[in-house]
């Protein structure tokens, strides 16, 4: 859509949020992408989730990375270039790194420029040998590597299951572009969550202290704040359900209320009962991910999944 003489007040770095929001809440579906939800404190706020007992993925994960990391390191060979696909506090990557006593560099690579600059500050320390280039960047757009990391190997690192917030089509474009970006020779190590019973899955996205809520509803305070936005947040609820059809979670912005908002000067109504699609979370079986990862041109080897199989890491190279 094309922005008219009503945006000219927001900042530029703003400008993208602006064209989303107007555009996803004129839509009949009303829907905001959900990379929307990661500013500074956005991005608090999930580091809060990945610390709570119903959130399994952190920890499973962490568990895996802590087990089989050198089984990782060796798949991926001496001398790599470590890429990291939304990298937030680089957590995971400290245990990565910590088996692979050779890579050549670190590219952590986040739209959240706090995050990206506070992991940087961190690893640098805990790494102090490691070159490390990080890119503020979308990584759903068109991404160029820092020269510095020349001709070395590239061992893709995305964990967390960020892949299943795509939707399908778009996770395997994702996974497409990251191929041409890493190269022939690259490998891909990828967390994706698996489907499970939905007394485990739905309180890991509602959970008991509304951790999870907050940072839903967060995005109504940064429509406020940057786009001049008057919406009640209290009149709003986080709702979460299971799409059973498509295999996976699906969070939404919930009007409590019939009621209307003023974004950037335009006049939004709300019914009760209403949502807006903030944020989509997909389970995968394991032959349903290397399925999907084959569309994108990845060949699977490894995979690695915990003992009560939670949550599970792939290692994919270029087919
Ligand atoms: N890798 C970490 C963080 C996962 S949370 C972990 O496994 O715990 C998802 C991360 O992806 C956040 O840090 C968020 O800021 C980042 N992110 C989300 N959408 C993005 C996009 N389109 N481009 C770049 N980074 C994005
Ligand atoms: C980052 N991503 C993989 C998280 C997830 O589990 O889908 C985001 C999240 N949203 C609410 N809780 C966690």
């Amino acid at each position: 859509m094309t922005l008219t003489a009503d945006v000219q007040e927001v900042e530029p770095f703003h400008l993208e949020f602006a064209e989303a929001v107007l555009d996803g809440l004129s839509q009949r579906a009303k829907h905001i992408p959900c990379r929307f939800l990661y500013d500074a404190r956005g991005s608090e706020l999930f580091e809060d989730i990945t610390r709570l007992d119903e959130y399994y993925p952190t920890r499973t994960e962490i568990g895996l990375l802590r087990t089989y990391g050198h089984e990782m390191a060796k798949l991926a060979g001496d001398g790599c270039a470590v890429v990291e696909f939304g990298s937030g506090s680089s957590r995971k990557t400290h245990i990565l790194l910590e088996h692979m006593k050779t890579a050549a560099a670190y590219v952590p690579i986040d739209i959240d420029d706090a995050s990206l600059k506070e992991a940087s500050v961190r690893l640098e320390q805990q790494f102090p040998d490691l070159p490390i280039h990080p890119v503020h960047a979308d990584f759903s757009q068109d991404i160029d590597l820092p020269e510095e990391i020349g001709d070395a190997p590239r061992l893709g690192f995305f964990p967390g299951s960020t892949i299943g917030n795509f939707n399908l089509d778009v996770a395997v474009e994702f996974l497409a572009r990251a191929g041409a970006l890493l190269g022939e020779e690259s490998g891909l190590l990828i967390g994706t969550d698996l489907q499970k019973d939905l007394d485990i899955l739905l309180p890991a996205y509602d959970d008991a202290k509304g951790v999870t809520a907050q940072f839903t509803l967060n995005l109504i305070h940064r429509i406020n704040r940057e786009l001049h936005g008057n919406l009640e947040v209290e009149r709003f609820a986080h709702k979460v359900i299971y799409n059973d059809e498509i295999g996976r979670i699906e969070i939404y912005i919930e009007s409590l209320s019939d009621q209307n908002a003023e974004i950037l000067g335009r006049q939004f109504s709300f019914s009760e009962g209403e949502r807006v699609h903030v944020e989509s979370s997909h389970k995968y079986t394991l032959p349903q991910f290397r399925d999907l990862a084959a569309k994108a041109g990845w060949g699977s080897g490894q995979v690695w999944t915990d003992e009560n199989d939670l949550f599970s890491l792939h290692y994919l190279t270029r087919a």
